[in-house]
């Protein structure tokens, strides 16, 4: 223990004391708060509470676990920008109901998931469980192309434009179940996106067999980044949990928390050692391009399990139970989290070519420092520092690579810098551009799972709790609390000059591609003000465009059992003019970006009048901005 943590350890709520303290010592100007003066805290790094119109230094793309969205906030002031549904149903957006996003939605679903869905009137998953949103890199940094995530819920990978901060692209993974660990490859670019499968289950899942665990696997997937298609797959022992890549493009590390293949907690974590699985990228290409594999489900599968002793995979004992997986940003060193094990352990990937040559596995760790109780996620500075979220310490540890090499070789050195209290229980920590190798060491933030006390009480159901702690300052400690809705695991910390989206939508955007062939074909002009229904059988489309605050069309009449397609193009080009379509009392609703068309299908069962409206505010006359929809009733 560091002589300045013991200067702070006291119970926690007299933590709340020493950070005012701390704060009249950085120099802001009114005792015991952490406002100066003008109302922002002022911290080493840059300011966490911006004047009003002052922008962020960072993104930060949020994940959100089971509520399926990403999430976009600015960093470090932590005010949420934007949501981006990606796995849920959204109700301002209409994500889940409209054309486009049905589309993205579908596509990507193997056949077998369609058909289970039908059978429980669903044409997708509306649930997902977001873990872990990633950017693309090229030569080991974010390139602001796209952003990648994780569904463990119902195992799929998805991809978010980073010009629109739009989903474009879900795919379910085949063979593998609950996809987990998911992280970009960093170089030479994005490329590939590796997902773990979290759960073992038989390779062909189709109730042959059943309660058998000696016949279950796991798999590891490379999803090709770019065409959103799974470039190949490998079949594991054990299962895996949390990936990440090397800086080097030639391998990926997964860790295992269940190598003994148990069933139950108790077998889950009965050996004493678990284990990494490295995946030498080069060896599983030229297996697949000399054809060497088997395919299942369309997908090229080599087989990388412990016994079959291929070029594929290398096994790395680790003390029980490994979770996080992080590459420094040093370019050579990947840490392993120990969660049951109060160590992580340190790979060094110029040490990992000799384990393809049959060199002892756990040849390449090259400390394994303890650094307390529960370590699961680890972050970095750039400069030389780790920081290692504790989840049972509820602390953040502060230690220094080398001196954690050195220790290891035999040298009496104290890796451990310092330790700051969380409140509580944190799982992922980020750092500002901490996952490349541009870490620039401002900020870390914590994530942690539990708030208790922290804020006002909601109820059984509490918040979690994201704690700040500037790095440029001596002395950690925490200097922004605030709560969060479930659960964001991950996050990432991105330059702000790095991400540039676009203010107005091009009108030839690939993302409704449909709309616009189906306005072709019924000879419709969706770049200019247009006003068309068109009657095909019982099918009805019914285009209209919104200038604020009118929609061309200010009534249309169908009838009762039509299918009814509503087309909505958004002529407005000035940014921030958002319209929206809403159908009273039929449970429709979906936003129209500027210069952008949205569409949604539904059936009109419901005879009467029926008002539609514009649910974006978008003008002073945006209550008037609506229509009327005429259903008239079925001949009886
Ligand atoms: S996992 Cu949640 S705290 Cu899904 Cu990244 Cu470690
Ligand atoms: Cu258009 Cu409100």
């Amino acid at each position: 223990m560091s002589n300045a943590f013991k200067k702070l350890a006291m119970t926690r709520r007299g933590m709340l004391g020493a950070t005012a303290t701390g704060a009249v010592l950085a120099g802001s100007g009114i005792g015991g708060s952490l406002l100066n003066s003008k109302g922002s805290a002022a911290h080493a790094s840059g300011k966490i509470n911006l004047e009003p119109g002052e922008l962020d230094e960072y993104y930060g793309f949020w994940s959100s676990g089971q509520t399926g969205e990403l999430r976009i906030l600015g960093f470090p002031s932590m005010r949420e920008l934007m949501r981006v549904p990606v796995f849920n149903r959204c109700s301002a957006t209409g994500w889940g109901q409209t054309n486009e996003s049905l589309k993205i939605l579908t596509e990507g679903l193997l056949p077998e998931t369609k058909e289970f869905l039908a059978t429980q009137g669903k044409v997708t998953y509306d649930n997902g469980d977001l873990h872990h949103p990633h950017m693309s890199f090229t030569d080991g940094t974010y390139d602001g192309r796209y952003l990648f995530m994780n569904d463990k819920a119902n195992t799929r990978v998805a991809r978010v434009r980073c010009d629109v901060m739009k989903c474009d692209k879900i795919i379910e993974i085949p063979n593998a179940h609950d996809i987990h660990g998911m992280r970009p490859q960093k170089y030479p670019r994005t490329g590939y996106v590796f997902a773990n499968g979290e759960h073992e289950a038989p390779l062909v899942n189709d109730g042959k067999i059943l309660d058998d665990p000696s016949q279950y696997v796991n798999i590891f997937t490379a999803i090709d980044g770019d065409e959103m298609k799974v470039a190949w797959q490998v079949i594991v022992s054990g299962n895996l949990d949390n990936t990440d890549c090397d800086y080097q493009g030639k391998y990926a590390f997964s860790t295992s928390y269940n190598s003994e293949m148990g069933m139950n907690l108790a077998e889950m974590t009965e050996n004493e050692m678990d284990h990494v699985v490295v995946f030498n990228i080069k060896a599983i290409e030229a297996a697949v391009a000399a054809g060497d594999y088997q395919e299942l489900n369309g997908v090229a599968v080599v087989d990388g399990r412990k016994e079959a002793n291929s070029q594929f995979t290398r096994y790395i004992p680790i003390p029980n139970s490994p979770h996080g997986c992080n590459a420094a940003p040093d370019m050579k060193h990947i840490m392993i989290n120990g969660k049951l094990s109060p160590t992580v352990s340190v790979i060094d990937v110029e040490k990992v070519d000799a384990l393809f040559d049959g060199a002892d596995p756990r040849s390449c760790i090259v400390a394994e420092p303890q650094l307390g109780l529960g370590p699961l996620h680890t972050a970095f500075d750039g400069k030389g520092n780790a920081f290692t979220t504790l989840f049972l310490d509820s602390q953040i540890v502060k230690w220094n690579i080398d001196k954690a090499i050195r220790a290891y070789a035999g040298e009496e050195v104290d890796p451990i810098e310092q330790k700051v209290d969380v409140h509580y229980q944190p799982g992922h920590n980020s750092t500002s551009m901490g996952e490349t190798k541009e870490a620039d060491g401002k900020w870390l933030i914590s994530m942690n799972k539990f708030s208790k006390d922290r804020f006002l009480n909601v109820g059984p159901l509490k918040p979690e709790n994201e704690q700040i702690i500037d790095l440029s300052e001596d002395e950690l400690r925490v200097v922004h609390d605030g709560p969060t809705f479930a659960e964001p695991h991950d996050s990432i910390i991105v330059r702000a000059d790095i991400v540039n989206p676009v203010d107005v939508w091009d009108r030839n955007d690939p993302m409704w591609e449909e709309a616009r062939k189906q306005a072709e074909a019924d000879g419709v002009d969706l770049d200019w003000g247009h006003e068309e229904l068109i009657r095909d059988g019982n099918k009805v489309r019914v285009y209209m465009s919104s200038v604020a605050p009118e929609f061309s069309m200010e009534k249309f009449t169908v009838k009762q059992g039509d299918e009814v397609t509503i087309y909505v193009t958004n002529m407005d080009d000035i940014d921030d003019v958002t319209h929206g379509f809403c159908l009273a009392n039929y449970g429709i609703a979906m936003e129209v970006g500027p210069q952008a068309t949205a569409s949604v299908t539904f059936k009109a069962e419901r005879p009467g009048v029926h008002w539609f409206y514009c649910q974006w505010f978008c003008h002073a006359l945006h209550m008037e901005m609506r229509g009327r929809m005429f259903v008239e009733p079925r001949a009886a």
